[in-house]
């Protein structure tokens, strides 16, 4: 496992659970600073994102990059793969496939978080995970040409109403074609989802391939009242190899969030 941590670059997203917010270098260099082993960036979108200056600051900070969001598609575009109008699912699907396009070619994979909606309306919520399935079966396949999975991300009851669980995800998952969606396992949302946090990550065992690390209150760890130390030895008991990274809201300060997540590691004798 290895340490990450998120950073901001859509304004328009302000007050979401990101903890630096005030640019790519300013981020790096905190972040490197205390320990960090990569950085986990939800940008505006991939184009006139600066990927010299990306590539720049990971070499120079000797940070990687741990996974891109997709959600500006919804926040700043109103984009959904599972919209009744077609002509949006399709710009939704465009723009997912030029993040991982872009999070790619830095061996990272893209996250669908937002971007897969909520049925309603004429959408049924059959039609809308058959919507969902479809782009994922094609966006799947795109994300292995850069040797990455696609990470979906179930969310709470108030964020979608396709699947809040994770082992509910896994079920749906494995009746794919593709076999390169792995699930981001987000423990803010399963803390209101899941009945036993350490059960679900067993039960999707492989299938889990992104952590956002997050108390019960979206806070840092420690900050909340999740006890974090079994769901450490549940993703230790998997052979989880992936990023612990810290999608939690800058409380009090961003410094204090950021420290207090190298601190949860060190209590729940994380070593990386
Ligand atoms: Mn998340």
């Amino acid at each position: 496992m290895y340490s990450a941590i998120t950073v901001s670059l859509v304004p328009e997203a302000k007050g979401g659970p990101f903890v630096y917010w005030s640019g790519l270098p300013e981020a790096c260099a905190d972040a490197a600073g205390l320990g960090f082993a990569a950085i986990e960036i939800f940008p505006r979108g991939a184009e006139g994102f600066d990927r010299a200056e990306l590539k720049s600051l990971l070499s120079q900070h000797s940070l990687k990059l741990a996974a891109m969001g997709t959600g500006a598609g919804w926040v700043v575009h109103k984009l959904s793969l599972t919209h009744s109008d077609a002509a949006i699912r399709l710009r939704a699907r465009e723009f997912i496939r030029s993040i991982i396009d872009l999070a790619g070619a830095f061996g990272a994979p893209a996250i669908i978080g937002s971007m897969q909606g909520r049925w309603e309306g004429d959408v049924t919520r059959d039609k809308a995970l058959n919507l969902l399935a479809e782009a994922l079966e094609d966006l799947g396949a795109h994300a292995a040409t850069y040797g990455v999975p696609l990470l979906y991300e179930p969310l709470n009851r108030y964020e979608t109403n396709l699947i809040n669980c994770v082992g509910d995800t896994a079920s749906w998952l494995r009746k794919l074609r593709t076999n390169n969606i792995r699930i981001l396992a987000d423990l803010f949302h399963m803390n209101m989802e899941e009945s036993d946090l350490p059960v679900a990550i067993r039960e999707a065992g492989s299938l889990i391939g992104h952590v956002h690390f997050a108390d019960s209150n979206r806070r840092a760890i420690g900050f909340g009242h999740t006890a974090i130390s079994p769901v450490i030895a549940a993703l230790r008991e998997i052979g989880y190899s992936g990023a612990l990274s810290a999608e939690i809201l800058p409380q009090p300060d961003a410094a204090t969030a950021a420290r207090q997540t190298m601190l949860s590691f060190q209590r729940a004798l994380v070593t990386f």
